[in-house]
């Protein structure tokens, strides 16, 4: 066998053993390059004889066509290999049973959340919100609780440190003192949120929700309270009219306070909110103490307001008829499944986000 034969034995040998398309080309160039081996062989032409010359010149050609076809054939099979393999590995088999889909539900308390802030959005109210852990001078101090109040008892509050300075807050209010001292009156804000007193029994849970809201002003006064009150329980409850009382009372943050119930009457098992000559306890309110504007860096000669707070978790029971406050922290998804909201589902009389 020929050095020439030997070598182009070689190449054919090489391109039956690769398996990757870039050494194809890489084997293409050391063949057919411009300094590729067919090249370097016909300029050997020139020192043959006319006969010898006529020989070699057909079996470099002969070659040369064999070797093109290999590498030809070489750079499809690669290629074919590839997309198989590709296709192999991103193949979908359609036949295979779905995944389970399954929607989350809004709790009912978030729902509730959502319904108040909007109807307090569209009188000009803005949301606030606070930390839970709270110091003891915004939870207290600032709103006018004195040092031996029973609220401020190891009984009612969780403290956190020795000392009684650090605690999880016992109402939203701390979101209205940090409000009125990083800003300037006029304020007009609701604040929802997690609220937290060591009491536990069918009525009570340590966490609760709460939502307070503030509106000071120049020329605030009780009439405003109560119109503004007056109006967010018709909306909530999606009644015209609604029967409604105001009960002298007492919070330290407040003078004069009030409890406010509203008229309620049981028919067929259900209860009618508005009329009826029952009454049912729903929030307190009252015109912020003086000592709490003072409090909270605002001149009470020029700024007055009222302020008020409202327990959630108790209007949505109301509202939505569960009447076991427990089974709202337990996470029981099945209770959340009833309960809960689609939060695709926006029924015509929802007043939530999406509107
Ligand atoms: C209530 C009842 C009455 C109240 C007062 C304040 C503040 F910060 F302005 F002084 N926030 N919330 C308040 C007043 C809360 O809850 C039953």
């Amino acid at each position: 066998m020929s050095d020439f034969e030997k070598k182009v034995l070689e190449f054919k040998n090489k391109l039956d053993q690769i398996k990757d398309n870039k050494l194809v080309e890489t084997i293409r160039v050391e063949i057919f390059g411009k300094n590729g081996f067919i090249n370097q062989e016909f300029k050997k032409i020139g020192t043959l004889s006319a006969d010898e010359k006529k020989i070699f010149a057909s079996s470099i050609n002969k070659a040369k066509q064999e070797l093109q076809d290999i590498i030809r054939s070489k750079e499809n099979e690669l290629i074919n290999k590839e997309l198989n393999e590709k296709l192999e590995k991103e193949k979908i088999d359609v036949t295979l049973p779905e995944k389970e889909f399954k929607i989350g539900k809004i709790h009912p308390v978030s729902q509730v959340i959502d319904e108040i802030s909007c109807i307090f959005s569209e009188i000009g109210f803005s949301v606030e919100e606070g930390p839970d852990v709270e110091n003891d001078y915004n939870n207290f101090t600032a709103l006018n609780t004195p040092e031996n109040h029973p609220a401020k008892d190891m009984h009612d509050t969780f403290y956190l440190d020795k000392n009684m300075k650090t605690l999880l807050r016992t109402h939203t209010s701390p979101v209205q003192v940090r409000t009125m001292l990083k800003g300037k009156p006029p304020f007009k804000i609701i604040a929802p949120g997690r609220t937290y007193r060591s009491d536990s029994d069918q009525t009570h849970t340590p966490m609760f929700h709460q939502l307070e809201g503030l509106h000071i002003d120049k020329e605030i006064n009780m009439g405003h309270l109560k119109g503004c009150l007056n109006y967010f329980i018709k909306e909530f409850f999606e009644v015209k009219k609604i029967k409604m009382r105001f009960r002298p009372s007492h919070f330290p943050f407040t003078e004069p306070s009030a409890e406010v119930d509203i008229g309620y009457r049981i028919e067929n098992n259900k209860i009618i909110i508005g009329e009826g000559d029952k009454w049912l306890e729903i929030l307190g309110c009252g015109m912020v103490h003086p000592n709490v504007l003072k409090n909270c860096k605002v001149d009470s000669k020029i700024y007055q307001g009222f302020a008020f707070g409202i327990g959630i978790d108790r209007l949505a029971m109301l509202k939505y008829g569960i009447n076991d406050l427990r089974s709202f922290f337990e996470c029981d998804y099945r209770w959340l499944n009833y309960y809960g909201f689609d939060p695709l589902d926006v029924p015509t009389n929802y007043r939530g986000l999406s509107r």
